[in-house]
């Protein structure tokens, strides 16, 4: 689609899903949203993709909320801020209920929904260069896009409270060393790294990769007994895949699996 706002591709069943409006930093209007969204809801049922990995054009990943959307500077109406919020919340749902992995590519600055977008992926691999910024308390602003779930669980709410209410920058190094991300590594090869991860991902036993997602998702809010059910519901049907019966059957015979996602 020539005016679309994100590209798209799928190559060795990674479906590469790249932010493009590098001129205003991949900041995102409501159009952009929707096609995120798009895209990994049809990701979902789109058997040829066995994983995702979502990064942004030019010098950075996404800075958040596109303001001359949310703001028009020429003082023309504004659009709902509950159908912009509707709109991102479409999308972590999306990324979240997709059982299949999605890997971020970090490859500059991630602000407000852009750094909460990033950190609602399965596994986050940023550049040396990049850097998160709880953005929205600089222009008095909440976290949303799910910064105020996953960040206290991912860091702790002490360093949460201090991103959010500062809105400091915080560099990726240090991201990596406070738990917040999976990596980080040298700019120049953020995209192959990211690339050989997601394509490992996608030769993997997707099924039982999106079971896990689901039991990692649902730990976040259940008590240990409905947890350890769970566990044992998608225990069950994982050992029901062909998946499984390939990976028992390579142990035995001592050699690579070879896992078809089914
Ligand atoms: O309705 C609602 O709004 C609710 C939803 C809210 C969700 C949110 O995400 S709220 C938070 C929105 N985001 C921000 O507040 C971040 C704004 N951007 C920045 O603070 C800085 O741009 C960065 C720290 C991200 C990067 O700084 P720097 O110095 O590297 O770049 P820059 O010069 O500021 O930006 C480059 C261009 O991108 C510039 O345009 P120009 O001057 O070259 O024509 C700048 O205006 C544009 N840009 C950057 N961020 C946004 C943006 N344009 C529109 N919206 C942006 N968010």
């Amino acid at each position: 689609m020539g005016d679309s706002h994100i590209l798209r591709g799928v190559e060795a069943g990674v479906l590469t899903v790249t932010m493009n409006r590098p001129e205003v930093l991949n900041s995102c209007n409501r159009k952009m949203a929707g096609e995120l969204r798009d895209a990994f809801e049809s990701a979902g049922t789109d058997n040829a993709v066995r994983a995702v990995l979502i990064t942004g054009a030019g010098r950075a990943f996404c800075a958040g909320q596109d303001l001359a959307e949310a703001a028009p500077p020429d003082g023309s109406a504004a659009p709902d801020f509950g159908e912009i919020v509707r709109g991102y919340n479409a999308l972590i749902l999306a990324i979240r209920r997709l059982e299949k992995p999605v890997v971020a590519a970090v490859n500059g600055v991630a602000a407000g929904a852009g750094a909460n977008l990033a950190l609602a992926c399965d596994i986050v691999i940023a550049a040396d260069s990049a850097s998160f910024l709880q953005a929205f308390v600089k222009i008095g602003l909440v976290p949303d896009t799910a910064g105020t779930f996953f960040l206290p669980r991912l860091v702790g709410l002490a360093r949460a409270t201090s991103l959010a209410m500062l809105g400091g920058k915080l560099p990726a190094t240090q991201a990596k060393e406070w738990g917040m991300i999976h990596d980080v590594v040298p700019a120049a090869s953020l995209m192959d790294t990211a690339q050989a991860l997601a394509r490992d991902l996608a030769t993997q036993p997707t099924r039982a990769l999106g079971f896990i997602k689901r039991a990692l998702n649902e730990s976040m809010t259940n008590s240990l007994e409905d947890q350890l059910k769970l566990e044992g519901e998608l225990q069950r049907l994982a050992s029901r895949t062909a998946d499984y019966k390939e990976g028992v059957r390579a142990f035995q015979e001592k050699r690579a699996p070879t896992f078809t996602g089914r």
